[in-house]
């Protein structure tokens, strides 16, 4: 499981590797769409389509010793840093082929081997984790960096303020990656916010802030790296706020009707995985038919991880509370 999975993360320094994981988080994404229509999905589920940029922009600048704190809306950054479609899919529809034993579901993705530490429900929550994970590799001088992965939404929490806050007194090697997608459950970032730019909370804490452009995956990696190469080098946080949005409803359940006409089009104009096609049909380094070729490959791959995921065991009941501790 390892193996692969440190296998699929370094597929990510390769030419085409963002454009084929950016092309599998959809395929994943709009699958599991079609397996919660047809009832295999408990609960709820949050869709990451349109954000795969930040997501494989992240993993492609981490190290694999470098931890990974995100949200329930995680499965493209589970993808990206290189867990597979089927242990993905196999944990969203509760099947012990997944990456939690099918314990966890949609919002408990983990794969501490690949950073991934395990996502949160609670919004913010993942943000003073990533800082204490910092703390302990200075502590320990382990060269280990961390990087909070959250939503615009979750910038309004005590948590964030105070994650922000102890990090840039105490000069953490921690990156805080904002992933605004204009959008807090059903409202929209004006009626939440009073700043138009999130990065602008950095100066409050007298730390670098910066946006970038989130449906760019090549400008995502860069600005991670270039973080990534400051907290290591004893020079603290940073704050990245990246632009972008999330083409879905917030969760299943929304139709994401609220939303003024005409929005989620220029956003599909802009679309990350167009952007990344673009860049390398113009540079030569692989033609249109080749690219379509890579993407309906990628589809059957993830149509097949789907099929042998929904064909695993589900957990016994008595696994129910191995985890659980109290
Ligand atoms: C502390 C807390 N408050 C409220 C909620 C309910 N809730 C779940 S997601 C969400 C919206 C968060 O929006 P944002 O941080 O922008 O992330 P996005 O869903 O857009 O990725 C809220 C309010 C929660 N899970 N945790
Ligand atoms: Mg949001």
């Amino acid at each position: 499981m390892t193996g692969e999975r440190r296998e699929r993360r370094a597929q990510l320094a390769t030419p085409l590797g963002p454009f084929e994981r950016m092309a599998e988080i959809r395929a994943v994404e709009e699958h599991i769409q079609l397996l919660f229509n047809e009832g295999h999905v408990r609960g709820s589920t949050h869709l990451s389509n349109g954000q795969e940029a930040v997501a494989v922009g992240v993993a492609a600048a981490a190290r694999l010793t470098d931890v990974v704190t995100c949200t329930y809306r995680g499965h493209g950054q589970a993808l990206a840093l290189g867990l597979t479609a089927k242990e993905v899919i196999g944990e969203i529809v509760g099947r012990t082929v997944g990456c939690a034993g099918g314990l966890g579901g949609s919002m408990h993705l983990v794969g501490p081997d690949v950073g991934l530490w395990p996502t949160f429900a609670i919004v913010g929550a993942g943000l003073p984790v990533a800082v204490g994970a910092a703390l302990a590799s200075q502590v320990n001088r382990s060269g280990r960096a961390a990087i909070a992965v959250f939503g615009d939404g979750a910038a309004n929490i005590g948590a964030f303020h105070e994650s922000l806050n102890l990090a840039a007194i105490w000069q953490l090697p921690v990156v805080f990656v904002c992933e605004n997608n204009l959008y807090g459950e059903y409202t929209r970032i004006q009626l939440s916010t009073p700043v138009s730019d999130l990065a602008d909370r950095a100066a409050g804490y007298a730390i670098p802030g910066l946006v970038v452009d989130g449906q760019d995956v090549a400008a995502v990696t860069a600005a991670v790296s270039e973080a990534l190469e400051r907290a290591r080098a004893d020079g603290g946080p940073t704050l990245l706020e990246m632009k972008t949005y999330r083409y879905s409803g917030h969760s299943k359940s929304d139709p994401g009707s609220y939303r003024p006409a005409g929005e989620l089009d220029q956003w599909l104009r802009r679309d990350p995985i167009t952007i990344e096609a673009g860049r390398l049909i113009d540079g030569g380094t692989a033609t249109a038919e080749q690219l379509a070729a890579v993407s309906s490959r990628i589809a059957a791959e993830v149509r097949r991880a789907a099929a042998d995921a929904l064909a695993a065991p589900q957990p016994a009941v008595a696994e129910m509370l191995i985890h659980v501790h109290g």
